[in-house]
């Protein structure tokens, strides 16, 4: 009789663990971005986003089509390197995670789009910018910040307008973002009718810029454009120290417009003349800015960059398109994203048929005082 009651205790349990299972369901979001280099704190910060909306999904116990969903990250490392990003592309697309967040530079992006088209996993990316993302068309590839052609231009207007700058160099580092970017600015520039009085070209693993500054000290412009990085801008920043060009205004995009940057300048003069333009509201105007940082600064004390905000919101697209679709098969839901209508932290998010965030902002930048400072 004891066996009997036993037995069958037992088999409640079972049956009961049994229903819990089928009433579950794991779902993996892919995350790229540097994870190692000079870049690797944009990826840690891109990451951190991610799995802080992961940890709120979890804790508000979402519901996908009658199942409670268990979100988990796979996270991959592409290096900030084309090869290693389609490579990583594909590793994702063979674990068939249900979406990726990423990946976060254009060199690396516009080569995995085309391999997460290809085995129909939708992309998010929060923080590449070069236009030519959305430009083949994929139907799986959306972008939730602006594109370089607003940023590049936004800064050649303010430099000709709000400056009356007339004379600019410009500096890119040949990768797809930095080239991509200088070219707007320059473009613009001179439509401006600023004159753009020498181009110089480096690279994103350049340390050294005294050449190259030295003969742009030459032509005794008023600004210097750099499409590029922190990593180098910070030097090139306190390499212009040296020269004697702290009075030369400097100006970049999203790449520079991080926190890091303090740092790298180390003290420099030259860092107060920055001017950089990111593709969104800054902080204290996003609709949830100010609280969520908060709770991003207690969960990730000293790591906050810049685009964390972004691949938040991206997790969140993915997991709302899932939740109206009733699924999270990608086959299923990746059709749902264009009709995206929600109220992110950063914005609220809608989509144009190209992929591209619909009504964009854009926000410039200054360093004062070692802090970051927006100036709309
Ligand atoms: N948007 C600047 C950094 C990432 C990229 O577009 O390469």
């Amino acid at each position: 009789m004891q066996m009997k009651l036993k037995l069958t205790v037992a088999a409640a349990i079972a049956a009961v663990a049994g229903m819990a299972l089928a009433d579950e369901m794991v779902v993996t979001i892919g995350h790229v971005a540097p994870m190692s280099g000079s870049q690797a704190h944009y990826g840690k910060d891109n990451e951190n986003g991610v799995r802080m909306a992961i940890d709120d999904l979890n804790a508000e116990k979402v519901m996908i089509g009658g199942k409670l969903a268990k979100f988990q990250i796979e996270a991959e490392d592409d290096a900030a390197d084309p090869k290693q990003g389609t490579a990583v592309a594909q590793k994702l697309c063979d674990a068939k995670v249900a979406g990726v967040v990423g990946h976060l530079n254009s060199g690396t992006t516009i080569p995995a789009s085309k391999i997460y088209h290809e085995c129909g996993i939708p992309m998010i990316t929060g923080a590449a910018t070069n236009p030519d993302l959305t430009k083949p068309g994929y139907k799986n590839v959306f972008r939730i910040i602006a594109n370089d052609n607003a940023l590049g231009a936004g800064l050649a207007f303010y430099a000709a307008d709000a400056l009356k700058l007339k004379k600019i160099a410009v500096v890119d580092d040949r990768t797809a973002y930095g080239q991509g970017v200088a070219e707007v600015f320059e473009k613009t520039a001179k439509e401006k009718g600023m004159d753009v009085v020498d181009h110089q070209y480096t690279t994103d693993k350049a340390t050294d810029f005294m050449a190259i500054l030295t003969a742009i000290k030459s032509k005794k412009p008023d600004g210097i454009f750099y499409g590029g990085m922190d990593a180098q801008a910070g030097a090139m920043l306190r390499q212009m120290d040296q020269l004697g060009m702290s009075n030369v205004k400097f100006f970049g995009g999203d790449g520079i417009c991080t926190n890091e940057i303090i740092k790298i300048a180390s003290g420099a003069k030259s860092l107060d003349g920055v001017v950089c333009a990111e593709g969104g509201s800054s902080i204290a105007k996003m609709p949830g800015g100010k609280e969520w940082k908060a709770r991003y600064d207690a969960k990730y004390p000293g790591q906050f960059q810049i685009y964390s905000p972004y691949t938040y919101d991206a997790t969140f697209v993915l997991v709302d398109a899932m939740k109206r679709a009733k699924s999270a098969d990608p086959k299923v839901y990746t059709s749902f994203i264009p009709a995206t209508d929600f109220k992110g932290v950063t914005a609220e998010i809608k989509f144009e048929p190209t992929g591209e965030l619909k009504n964009p902002t854009m926000t410039l930048s200054t360093y004062k005082d070692g802090k970051k400072v927006a100036l709309n």
